[in-house]
């Protein structure tokens, strides 16, 4: 084999130039270069190691595993939402009768209990009454240092005045009514106030209902009377006036007389 006169030393095999003259092995005399077969050099050092190739691609899922065995009971579900009322039943059918109840002797020892127990809270009003009819009649005494008085009745004025109307509101406001004299004796009571004062006093009947009938506030009809002569004489004095000689005049109810109240 021949090479050009530029040879090199490759895979080990000494390439020897032949351009020169000399004779030599060459079979042509070309500047060729023949291959000698030399002794065999020592080994290279090993080269470094490659770089890590490339992952390679994702392969194929694989086939379908076999059906695993069956599980164990699941717990119990929560508890649902009430669902809404259902319709009325049908009524049902008539019930057996009841025992005879009790005969009534406990019944009606009860009842005399009550009736006693009612007795004795009725006695504990009266008694109540009496001490607030006193302690009034003290507070009264109070309020209207002038009074008179006749049986059980009592008869006040503060000497204010007033027209029929005023008296019977400023009586009423202090729990009183109107002077309304029954008899002779109240009368008497009442005509000393209004002469202490020496002025007329209103009392509490009137004929303003039915001309010519005179009745008490609580709808008595009039029995006591102490007209003066020639009274009552007014259609249209409906209101009584009491003299302080004690007696009774009918005049109209605007005027202004003294308030006297009755208790
Ligand atoms: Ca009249
Ligand atoms: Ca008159």
């Amino acid at each position: 084999m021949q090479f050009p006169s530029f040879c090199v030393f490759v895979l080990g095999v000494s390439l020897v130039k032949t351009s020169d003259p000399e004779p030599c092995n060459c079979e042509e005399k070309t500047n060729t270069c023949t291959l000698l077969a030399g002794a065999n050099g020592l080994p290279g050092t090993p080269g470094t190691n490659g770089l890590p190739g490339t992952p390679g691609m994702q392969g194929l899922p694989g086939r379908n595993g076999e059906e695993g065995p069956k599980g164990e009971k699941g717990d119990p579900g929560l508890r649902g939402i009430q669902g809404p009322p259902g319709k009325a039943g049908p009524p049902g059918s008539k019930g057996d009768q009841g025992e005879r109840g009790p005969n009534g002797d406990s019944g009606g020892r009860e009842l005399e209990l009550l009736k006693t127990q009612i007795s004795h809270l009725q006695e504990q009003m009266k008694d109540l009454q009496l001490t607030a009819s006193k302690t009034s009649t003290v507070f009264l005494g109070q309020m209207f240092p002038n009074s008179t008085a006749a049986r059980e009745k009592k008869f006040v004025t503060s000497g204010a005045e007033g027209n029929y109307q005023l008296s019977k509101t400023t009586c009423s406001h202090f729990g009183l009514q109107i002077a309304s004299p029954r008899d002779d004796k109240e009368n008497k009571a009442v005509q000393s106030l209004a002469a202490k004062f020496g002025k007329n006093a209103f009392l509490g009947m009137n004929d303003q209902e039915t001309e010519g009938v005179f009745k008490h506030l609580n709808g008595d009809q009039m029995a006591y009377s102490k007209w003066a002569p020639n009274e009552p004489n007014g259609v249209h004095e409906d209101c009584i006036e009491i003299y302080p000689d004690g007696n009774w005049n009918d005049v109209p109810c605007g005027l202004s007389r003294l308030i006297m109240c009755e208790f």
